[in-house]
Formats: structure tokens, sequence, C-alpha cells
């Protein structure tokens, strides 16, 4: 007997499934799926729409396809590697949660994160979590407010928040009231607290204040998605060290970082890399500052990691 469902829940080997009739099932991948999602370490993903096969006298259920997907965050397991990793599917939005304090979020994984998303076609927002650190910090308020200002000039929604003082987590309600939203960054930025926040009674496991230092800490294991009161649905997913981009083409990278594609329209040559080349109005307003040199150098470090072929990656559906 066939059903859809949705994935709300992965712990890689086992999926769980919300049928449509509001069943829930846990699910094996069917063996040969693997194959089509080669090079994928998961080819089913929370927020994923799948047909399950149920077999009543065993009771096991299968993962038989995966309908195909509305967009998805995807990320390389490692810098080096040759596996992806599927972060969610079907998304409204993808909310990058991140901490300049405890632990801090570099700029080049927050733009890492958000090339990934433009390029996908993930409507990306940040949060700025343990703002009350930040607020008891000598420059701590000064650097929030760089950060802040940096992101939303480029047009990114940025709220400050904390789950210890409620601040910003109005806002967040509103945000993802209607939407589904999923949940990313470092470990201990605070994800599950933030959701926590959002959702009476959900009580996810959050780290322990003592080992919010230590970055090889992952206290969320699994994706989960989670419904929010009234409407919406948000996904906690396990804390990422690195976001590795998958291969672009080289002349794509630039699309996904908005203010310097606005730019490049200046550039003499259309074919401009904004590296080296006469006339590059990127690497003019670089110069200026018009464009933030931290922004400018995630653009070189994925251009770097890119070997030009493009569409390594195949979607496997
Ligand atoms: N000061 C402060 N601490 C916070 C805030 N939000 C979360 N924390 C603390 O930060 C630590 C990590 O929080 P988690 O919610 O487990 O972080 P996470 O992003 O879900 O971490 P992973 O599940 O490992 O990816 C915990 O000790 C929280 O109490 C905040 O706004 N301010
Ligand atoms: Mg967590
Ligand atoms: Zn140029």
């Amino acid at each position: 007997m066939k059903q859809r469902g949705t994935v709300i829940r992965s712990t890689g080997s086992w999926q769980e499934v919300r049928l449509d009739d509001g069943r829930v099932v846990q699910c094996k991948v069917k063996g040969t799926m693997r194959l089509m999602g080669l090079r994928c370490t998961n080819p089913v993903a929370v927020g994923d729409v799948v047909d399950v096969t149920l077999r009543p006298d065993d009771g096991t259920a299968l993962i038989a396809a995966v309908e195909p997907r509305r967009n998805y965050v995807i990320r390389r397991a490692s810098n080096l590697s040759r596996e992806f990793q599927i972060i969610g599917a079907n998304l409204d939005l993808a909310l990058l949660v991140v901490s300049l304090s405890q632990p801090l979020t570099s700029t080049t994984f927050i733009d890492r994160f958000l090339a990934t998303c433009e390029a996908y076609r993930v409507p990306a927002a940040i949060a700025i979590n343990k703002a009350d650190l930040l607020h008891d910090e000598p420059d701590g308020d000064a650097l929030l407010e760089a950060v802040a200002t940096l992101y939303r000039t480029i047009g990114y929604r940025v709220t400050p928040t904390s789950t210890v003082t409620g601040e910003g987590i109005d806002e967040l309600r509103a945000l993802l009231s209607g939407k589904t939203t999923l949940l990313s960054g470092n470990s201990g930025v605070g994800k599950s607290s933030i959701i926590n926040a959002l959702v009476p009674g959900v009580e996810l496991r959050v780290g322990r204040v003592s080992d919010a230092h230590n970055k090889g800490t992952h206290t969320t294991t699994f994706s989960e998605m989670i419904d929010l009161p009234g409407s919406g649905r948000v996904i906690d997913t396990p804390g990422v060290k690195g976001f590795g981009t998958i291969d672009f083409e080289r002349a794509q990278v630039a699309h996904y970082f908005p203010e310097i594609f606005a730019a490049s329209r200046g550039c003499r040559y259309g074919d401009c890399t904004h590296t080296h080349e006469p006339g590059c109005a990127v690497l003019d307003a670089v110069q200026h500052s018009l464009i933030s040199q931290s922004r400018y150098a995630s653009y070189l470090s994925i251009l770097e990691d890119t070997d030009g072929t493009g569409d390594k990656y195949r979607k496997p559906y």
C-alpha cells in the first residue's frame, strides 16, 4: 500500500514520516534509492515529500520515492569531501543562526551559507543569537551593529536574538509564522534554544553552558521538524563546523553574492572574474569599501574551491 507523507525526522538510517492521514511511521530507505543519490550522504532529508510503501504483514515501511524538491540547502560534508549532505528540503526560509561570542561564527561560514541559499533559491535570513553576551562585552554592541548592518545592506533580514532575555524572539515568531523554516549554523549557537523559546513545551535538548566553548560538542544529533504554535514549521538540525559549497561554475559564483553581482554590471569585460582584470568594477567597489573585504574574501574562497567545471553534483531526483 502506497502513502504520501513528509519526512519529519532523520537519523541517517531511519526516517520518521508523517503520512498525509496524520499517522507517523518509521521508515527505511529502499536500498536502490541510494544509488540515485550517488555521492550524497543522505538521499532523503527532512522536509522531503515521499511515497511510503507500507507492508501490513510485517509492519515495515519503506520510502520508495522522493518527490521533486521545490528547493533545498546542501553542503559538502567536509572541505575536501566528494560527499554532499542535504540539510533540508522544500523550504520557505533558511534561518542562519550565528553567534558572535561563544562561539564566534566566521564570516566565511555565513557567506558560504548565504551563497548556497542564493544558488538553490531558498530565501535566507540571519539571527544573531546570544545578543545578551554582546551587550555585556566591551565593543560587543559595535560588533553586533557592524555585522547586522553589513548583511542588512546586502538585503538580508537580520534579527539580534537572545533566548536568555527574550530579545528578538517575538520578531522571529512573526518572521517564521506560516513558513517552513530551516535553522542551521555552527554547534552551540543556540538553534535548539531558539526553538524552545518559540514552541512552549517542546523542550529540545540544549548544550550545557560549560560545553558552550567546546566546538566539538554536538548536542542535536539528528534533524527534526517541529510544528510552530499557530501555523508554520521549523527544522532543527545538528550544528555544522564548516560549510563547504558544492562545485559552482566559476562564472556563476558572483551571482550568489547580490552586491558583487550588482557591481559587476560595471565591469569592462563580460567574463570578468573580479580577481585581476582591468576595468573591474567589483575590485573598484572593494577598494572604495562599497563591498566589504570579508564578503569579497568569501567570494574568492568559493572561487578557489571551484574547479571550474561546475555541475559535479547532479540532482539525484
Ligand atoms: N548567553 C546565551 N546563551 C545561550 C543563548 N541561546 C543559547 N544559549 C546557550 O548556548 C548553549 C548551546 O545552545 P543550543 O541550543 O544547544 O545550541 P545548538 O545550536 O542547538 O547546538 P547543536 O545542537 O550542538 O548544534 C546552551 O548552553 C544554551 O543555554 C543566548 O541567547 N544567550
Ligand atoms: Mg541543537
Ligand atoms: Zn569584475
